[in-house]
């Protein structure tokens, strides 16, 4: 965990959030299904797409929280292979929102030693999506600290299937045995890899469900849902589900 930075006075909420937790028990990674932009916006009067730029600028201030308290991966679930079925216009304007986040975060990143990853089937997403978030990987990949990984274009079946193919092709070619084949073997064959599987997932805007995300790396994770939308989810609540983790944790350890 990083030293604080000395303050005098008050602490502001942020601060106070922030020195309740226990700084020896921070979840390694973090895993956000980013729900409620279209129900933020259409509860304001305003259209669907405004509630997912809402939502992108929430990208920033959660992974800088993330990063204040040691967290060392935060996986995003920015778009699904299911988010393909929605409107034309919709789908276009997501697709142009790491073109939109990155020139304006990229130098904030940098300097905070943030590095971005994809998990997901870029192959699929329009030229100019790609371009821009494999640059963003690249001008990153040199860096040590926080680790934020947009699941883009990604669903969880779809990653398994694709797992047991290539695992079921080295068995085919001999190189692998059946009988070697176990959940350490499988877990390398997962999009996520190297990644550790996730401590904590948090879904906003009341949805409880899991809806095809990480299904493999959930397996033990603690699950946090709130009733907030992703644009008003701000690091206050970040902290208060991360102590809520803390609490849980606390309870197993002590039986
Ligand atoms: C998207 C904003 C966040 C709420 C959820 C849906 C809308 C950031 C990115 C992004 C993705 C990859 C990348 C850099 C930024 C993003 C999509 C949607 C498709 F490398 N937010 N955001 N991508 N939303």
């Amino acid at each position: 965990m990083k030293p604080f930075k000395k303050w005098f006075g008050t602490p502001t909420k942020d601060e106070e959030s922030i020195f309740s937790l226990d700084t020896d028990n921070i979840p390694n990674h973090v895993a956000v299904i980013m729900d409620g932009n279209g129900r933020w916006a259409q509860k304001r009067g305003l259209p669907r797409v405004a509630g997912h730029h809402s939502g992108m600028k929430n990208v920033k201030k959660i992974t800088l929280a993330a990063d204040q308290i040691g967290v060392q991966a935060l996986t995003l679930y920015a778009f699904s292979t299911e988010n393909w079925k929605r409107p034309k216009d919709e789908v276009e304007y997501l697709m142009k929102l790491p073109l939109e986040f990155f020139p304006k975060e990229i130098d904030e990143l940098i300097a905070n030693n943030i590095r971005i990853r994809i998990t997901g089937w870029p192959e699929a997403l329009p030229d100019y999506t790609r371009k821009s978030v494999e640059d963003a990987i690249r001008q990153t990949e040199h860096n040590t600290g926080l680790i934020l990984n947009f699941a883009l274009n990604y669903g969880s079946r779809k990653e398994m299937i694709s797992g047991v193919q290539r695992i079921a092709q080295e068995a085919a070619a001999g190189r692998l045995r059946p009988e070697d084949i176990n959940e350490e073997l499988f877990s390398q064959y997962m999009l996520t890899a190297p990644l550790p599987d996730p401590d904590l997932l948090i879904r906003t805007s009341g949805e409880l469900r899991i809806s095809n995300f990480m299904l493999w790396q959930l397996a033990y994770s603690e699950l946090y849902f709130t009733e907030l939308c992703w644009p008003e989810f701000n690091e206050q609540h970040f902290y208060m589900a991360i102590q809520e983790y803390q609490r849980r944790a606390r309870r197993y350890g002590g039986l």
